[in-house]
């Protein structure tokens, strides 16, 4: 499928919140490491995401988790390549590659997907070229650290300006460096090196970076989604809804998610209610 139209505007972010489907084609993520590495098990689960109502599908091969090894290009290609053909072949849904490699980038747009999920922000040598001439549509995503050192990384800063000013910091190099603005999306990184006091801050402040560009948020299943309460990774689907509902009422408008069908009924509720005049079933 080719989006033609320019920048987000297939995802139609200004009359609906778009749910993102997060799937993993990894052995190692933190809660579906390993479900989803065999090919045909990774294409049911892009079909069980879209059956569920899934917006746009992540597909990435690099797991995030603390403690994760890091993994070469040649294996992130081999997980990601195939399975996005794969989808792209019997499905229209748009798909996004989660990859901070220019080289996976390319291949993984060759091979169908629309939009490159960073959570290094293109700050990979190569990465900010290779999207500017993918002309896909990008996520900015703030980490502190790299994934195998994230829960150690957090600081005694203001973690909102430090946040806010990265991400504007990187809007900026982009369009510098030749990206279409329309074409970004910003992730304050729920998670990446934060601890769950900064978390929460940055679920508070979520209004200030409204200003930026569109607002993406990750936060299903993540530990402040269940050490507020003591919940196990398996017991999180709850509080990550209640968490996806704030961001959204604070202007989050991409929700990446493990659990679609859930997620979107609670924020198709949320637009009922509070954006009626745009709501779109
Ligand atoms: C890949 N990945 C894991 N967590 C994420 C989050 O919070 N945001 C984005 N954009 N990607 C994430």
């Amino acid at each position: 499928m080719v989006l033609t139209t320019h920048a987000l505007s297939w995802l139609r972010l200004d009359s609906r919140v778009a749910i993102m489907g997060i799937l993993n084609v990894t052995p190692d993520s933190f809660s579906d490491g390993g479900l989803f590495l065999d090919p045909d098990k990774a294409l049911e689960r892009a079909r069980r995401l879209i059956e569920e109502g899934a917006d746009i599908v992540d597909v990435g091969g690099e797991s995030t988790r603390p403690g994760a090894k890091p993994v070469s290009r040649d294996e992130e290609c081999a997980r990601v390549v195939p399975v996005i053909a794969a989808i792209r072949s019997r499905f229209a849904v748009p798909l996004s590659v989660d990859t901070s490699d220019p080289v996976v980038m390319a291949e993984a747009v060759a091979a169908g997907a629309n939009f490159i999920n960073d959570i290094r922000a293109l700050t990979r040598p190569g990465a900010l070229a290779a999207a500017r001439d993918l002309k896909v549509p990008v996520c900015l995503m703030h980490s502190r650290a790299e994934p195998g050192t994230l829960s150690k990384a957090s600081k005694e800063t203001d973690v909102v300006a430090e946040v806010r000013t990265y991400l504007a910091d990187r809007l900026a190099a982009c369009v510098a460096a030749g990206l279409d603005r329309r074409h970004i999306v910003v992730d304050p990184g729920f998670g990446f090196g934060k601890n769950l006091a900064e978390n929460a801050a940055l679920m508070r402040a979520l209004p200030e970076f409204v200003g930026l560009a569109p607002v993406l948020i990750g936060v299903s299943r993540k530990r402040m989604a269940g050490e507020p309460l003591g919940l196990p990774v398996g017991e999180r689907l709850h509080s990550s809804i209640a968490l996806a509902l704030a961001g959204v009422s604070a202007g989050a408008r991409i929700v990446r998610v493990h659990d679609v069908r859930e997620t979107r009924e609670a924020v198709r509720m949320w637009e009922w209610l509070y954006e009626p005049k745009e709501w779109v079933a």
